[in-house]
């Protein structure tokens, strides 16, 4: 099959499957974005998150041995902005609708299989999404899908930074991928995201997790510091600040994806009698990525949010 072809047909079955946006590239990484990670171990920006520290994620083909080729997808989920609320707190954008984990394990799930009757292969891939030790913002910039911004985040050309990013490496070689090796600086002399981050975690190109509210509301196991939930403006899970200054976000629409809509998860704002039937009822959590947290973790954010007993 001629390559134009299967490039077109692999945009096709994306599409329909409800992706935004794909790009085809090779499954190894420029050294400097190696370098670039290893510099942000070596000053413990990771914080708790000591499985970063796994060497394989500086090579894609440690995942699937014999790799040709990564393709990566986006999704746009981005949600209307919601003001702080006294006792509620905000749940961010990516995190309202259904849990992007199960979502994108479904559309490639189906996107392999489609794939590999097309090339007539099989077991010739390997999914991947925010889970596995991949570099994914990485490998997006090289297939041609944005640039870094100074937020930290991908910033497509149309779509701006409200985007989840999955993907596959596969064993099979598509030629005329894209590999765009240039990590020029392209936010120019802007800085609203290091000005607005509440609690100063961003310098250019570079996040200090332990400094991070989203950090400190998602993943860590560890009590948050005082400092930081002082300066908290109402976030109950993850953070969108550095997001919601972007002037690439400027004037993009709410997502029509019903995958990521508020009416198919927890919605945006949560307060405590809600919080309470989470408590009874964890099943609630289910569906949602705040099931990363827990009843117990949400309840443990609230109270740090709005100052009912020390952190
Ligand atoms: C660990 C992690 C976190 C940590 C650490 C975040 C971080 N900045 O690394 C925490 C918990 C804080 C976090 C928070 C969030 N996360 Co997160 N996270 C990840 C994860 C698992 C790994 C990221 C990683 O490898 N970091 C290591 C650093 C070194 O990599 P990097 O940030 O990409 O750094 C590159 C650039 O800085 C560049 N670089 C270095 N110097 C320079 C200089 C110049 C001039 C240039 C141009 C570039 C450049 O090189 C580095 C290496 O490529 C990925 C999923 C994955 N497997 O990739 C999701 C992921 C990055 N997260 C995601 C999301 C959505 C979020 C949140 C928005 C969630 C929320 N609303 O709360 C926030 C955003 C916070 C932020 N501003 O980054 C998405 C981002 C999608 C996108 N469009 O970019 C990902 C890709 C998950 C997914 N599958 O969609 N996350
Ligand atoms: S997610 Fe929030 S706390 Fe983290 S860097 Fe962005 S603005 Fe700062
Ligand atoms: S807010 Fe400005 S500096 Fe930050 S990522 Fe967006 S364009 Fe770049």
């Amino acid at each position: 099959m001629p390559n134009e072809t299967l490039i077109r047909d692999i945009r096709l079955a994306a599409k329909e499957l409800g992706y935004d946006d794909v790009g085809i590239t090779k499954p190894t990484l420029p050294q400097a974005d190696k370098d670039a990670l290893k510099e942000w171990l070596k000053k413990n920006h990771h914080a708790g998150m000591k499985w970063m520290e796994r060497p394989v994620r500086l090579d894609p083909k440690e995942l699937l041995p014999g790799a040709k080729t990564a393709i990566l997808f986006i999704s746009y989920y981005r949600q209307e902005e919601v003001p702080f609320t006294e006792k509620k707190g905000v749940v961010a954008s990516y995190a309202r609708g259904r849990d992007y984990h199960n979502v994108h394990k479904r559309r490639l799930k189906q996107f392999i299989r489609w794939f590999e009757e097309k090339v007539g292969e099989e077991d010739c891939c390997r999914p991947f999404s925010d889970a596995s030790p991949i570099m994914e913002r990485a490998l997006a910039v090289q297939a041609g899908l944005g640039w870094f911004g100074k937020n930290n985040l991908l910033i497509h050309r149309r779509l701006g930074t409200f985007t989840l990013l999955s993907g596959i490496l596969t064993t099979v070689e598509v030629e005329g991928t894209k590999v765009v090796e240039e990590r020029r600086p392209r936010c120019g002399t802007c800085t609203k995201c290091i000005d607005h981050c509440p609690t100063g975690a961003l310098s250019p190109y570079e996040l200090d997790s332990s400094r991070c509210l989203s950090y400190h509301l998602i993943e860590s196991k560890e009590p948050i510091p005082q400092e930081i939930a002082a300066k908290n403006p109402g976030y109950l899970f993850g953070c969108d600040i550095c997001q919601d200054v972007c002037p690439h976000n400027v004037r993009k629409e709410p997502t029509d994806s019903k995958d990521f809509s508020p009416e198919n998860g927890i919605g945006a704002l949560l307060d405590l009698n809600q919080l309470n039937e989470i408590e009874e009822d964890p099943e609630k959590l289910y569906v949602t990525p705040l099931k990363r947290r827990k009843a117990k973790g949400l309840s443990y954010n609230w109270k740090t949010l709005w100052n009912e007993s020390a952190p």
